[in-house]
């Protein structure tokens, strides 16, 4: 579109703000602008995040007494590979996909995306794929039950001898979740390389794009691989081959390999836009610089590179030769040392600032708090000998929660509390946010802490009754279960009720640099009136530096700003 139709759309007078359109069914239709499709991605992903925690509830419900006495063991399982797979496939990719496809042509200066068609193939998939996984409750035997990993020979068993069950609607899942995903990647690289405003040099970028390229690598060499196993589970499943069936001479292991050689970078995927997510919040909220960029965005490649040679220490328990379990020993150790410097860059940030403790500040603060913690239990699972001791109890459930609960989710909440104003034009309330946050951070510190001490005396995994000795950890788990699960009614009290009533939120609420804040809240449908031409580094806070040599907004923000 020109800039014409821009104009028209500025100068209808019953418009609240200038150029953005002001018709919520536009997220109801297969829009291309890539920030419709930033909130469609969002809000279906959120609702995804409701009913895994639904399941986590009646976990922990289960879990409250030592006897198995809330639900049949089958439907246990059932549950936590339900809750697993939700909460990875349909909430955290999902949303990270849709705040990055939100911020990212906004951060770089670019009207739209690359490809904005393949961009609303890629999320019109997600429904899609989400039904396929959710009809799973309603066939014969019910969802699958052999945990987000579907490992052979376990996931081989049918039961029902249906062809249609739980673990093939799983396969098609998870098989469809990786073409989008792959289609969202090719989109994203290409943007990111292509569509940099002019100036914006690969070092006047801001880290979150860094953290958001290299993960989207990681999907293009990573998924390849997973989409090949569960394809080949498949075919074992329905057409009688037999790769992984033991029984007819196949590998399970091969299996295992095909699986994490993906979901180890994955996880990666995962945490890296959360690492810019901090490296973006950290600066504005103490404001300061990010202290040592360079270094912070170079250590998003080195462990995008790194990532891809660890996926053995998930498999240290399985057969695997001592050499190899050496080798990848040390490699897992190795990636610990570029996400120490990122660790370094953002407490040096912090240290000594002017800080203001808003909720998006408290949300990224606790959640390198919970990142710490993990990064430390990581580290322990990472030595051979730890990691064979507690093999499958609760101490690796502690460690993956506090990253994916702790860091993941508290980083998700901080950068929606950050750009809520950008994105809706309104102002969320402060008073419930900051409640939100504090029951976040004990929830999680209540529910995920005590699975260390039980994974060390023992407790298996993946169990709906234990040995009375454990009770006394799992009552204070589940408890902090239940406060996790009341923690998001005042955010999603806040989020509906500021977006329909709140306060209207001027072009840069926070005093934050970076192009998305040079722009209107909500930006106009084509972002930046004129182009912006980057003349200077991303984080200048405490200097007069300009950030542009232009006004991208135009005429639109000397109206509001
Ligand atoms: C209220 C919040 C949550 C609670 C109470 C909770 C609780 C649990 C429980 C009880 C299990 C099963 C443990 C077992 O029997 O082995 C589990 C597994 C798991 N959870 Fe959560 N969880 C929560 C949030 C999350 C979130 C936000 C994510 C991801 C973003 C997540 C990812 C997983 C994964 C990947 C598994 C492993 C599933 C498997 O074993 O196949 N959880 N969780
Ligand atoms: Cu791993």
């Amino acid at each position: 579109m020109s800039n014409a139709s821009l104009d028209a759309i500025a100068a209808k007078s019953d418009q609240p703000f200038p150029g953005a359109p002001n018709n919520w069914r536009r997220f109801f239709s297969f829009s291309t602008d890539h920030k419709v499709i930033g909130i469609q991605y969002m809000v279906t992903a959120f609702v995804f995040f409701l009913i895994g925690g639904l399941l986590a509830m009646v976990m922990r419900g289960e879990l409250i007494t030592p006897e198995a006495d809330l639900v049949d063991r089958t439907v246990y399982n059932a549950l936590f590979t339900m809750h697993g797979t939700i909460m990875l496939f349909m909430w955290t990719f999902p949303m990270l996909n849709g705040l990055s496809n939100y911020l990212v042509p906004l951060m770089i200066g670019a009207r739209d995306m690359a490809f904005p068609r393949l961009n609303a193939a890629a999320f019109w998939l997600v429904p899609v794929f989400g039904t396929l996984l959710m009809a799973s409750f309603f066939v014969p035997g019910g969802p699958s039950q052999s945990g987000w990993w579907a490992y052979p020979p376990v996931s081989l068993q049918n039961p029902t001898g249906n062809l249609i069950n739980g673990q093939v609607l799983w396969l098609l899942a998870v098989a469809l979740s990786g073409v989008s995903s792959i289609m969202g990647a090719v989109n994203f690289v290409t943007t990111i390389f292509r569509m940099r405003a002019p100036g914006m040099g690969w070092f006047r970028m801001p880290a979150f794009c860094w953290t958001v390229l290299s993960a989207q690598m990681i999907q293009l060499f990573g998924l390849p691989s997973l989409t090949a196993g569960a394809v080949m589970l498949l075919l074992d499943l329905t057409a009688g081959t037999s790769f992984f069936d033991p029984a007819k001479g196949g590998d399970p292991v091969l299996y295992q390999h095909f699986f994490w050689f993906y979901s180890h970078p994955a996880v990666y995927v995962i945490i890296l836009p959360i690492f810019g997510t901090f490296s973006e919040v950290f600066p504005v909220y103490a404001r300061k610089p990010l202290f040592g960029y360079r270094f912070v965005v170079v250590s998003s490649v080195i462990i995008t590179v790194l990532s891809a040679m660890v996926w053995v220490h998930h498999m240290f328990a399985s057969g695997t030769p001592s050499w190899m379990r050496m080798l990848f020993m040390f490699s897992t150790m190795l990636i610990s040392v570029p996400t120490g410097v990122k660790v370094f860059a953002w407490v040096a940030t912090v240290w000594g600032g002017k800080l203001r403790l808003d909720t998006p500040m408290l949300f990224a603060l606790g959640g390198l708090v919970c990142f710490l913690f993990a990064g430390i239990t990581g580290v322990m699972l990472g030595a051979v000998p730890f990691d064979i001791h507690v093999n499958n109890t609760y101490f690796v459930v502690g460690h993956f929660h506090y990253v994916i609960y702790g860091a993941t989710v508290m980083g998700i909440y901080a950068a929606i509390y950050h750009w809520f104003p950008k994105m809706t034009g309104h102002m969320y309330y402060e008073g419930l946010g900051k409640l939100h946050f504090a029951l976040t951070f004990i929830g999680v510190n209540l529910n995920f802490f005590p699975m260390h001490p039980l994974g060390l005396m023992g407790m298996p995994r993946r169990v709906s009754s234990y040995d009375p000795e454990f009770a006394y950890w799992n009552v204070i788990a589940s408890l902090g279960g239940f406060l996790l699960g009341v923690s998001t009614l005042p955010f999603i009290l806040n989020i509906v009720s500021s977006w329909v009533l709140g306060k209207r939120a001027p072009a840069n609420p926070w005093n934050a640099i970076g192009l998305e804040w040079l722009i209107p809240s909500p930006p106009p449908v084509e972002n930046f009136e004129e182009i912006p031409i980057v003349v200077s580094g991303p984080y200048g806070y405490g200097s007069n530096e300009s950030l542009v040599s232009n006004n991208p907004a135009g005429e639109l923000i000397s109206e509001h700003s």
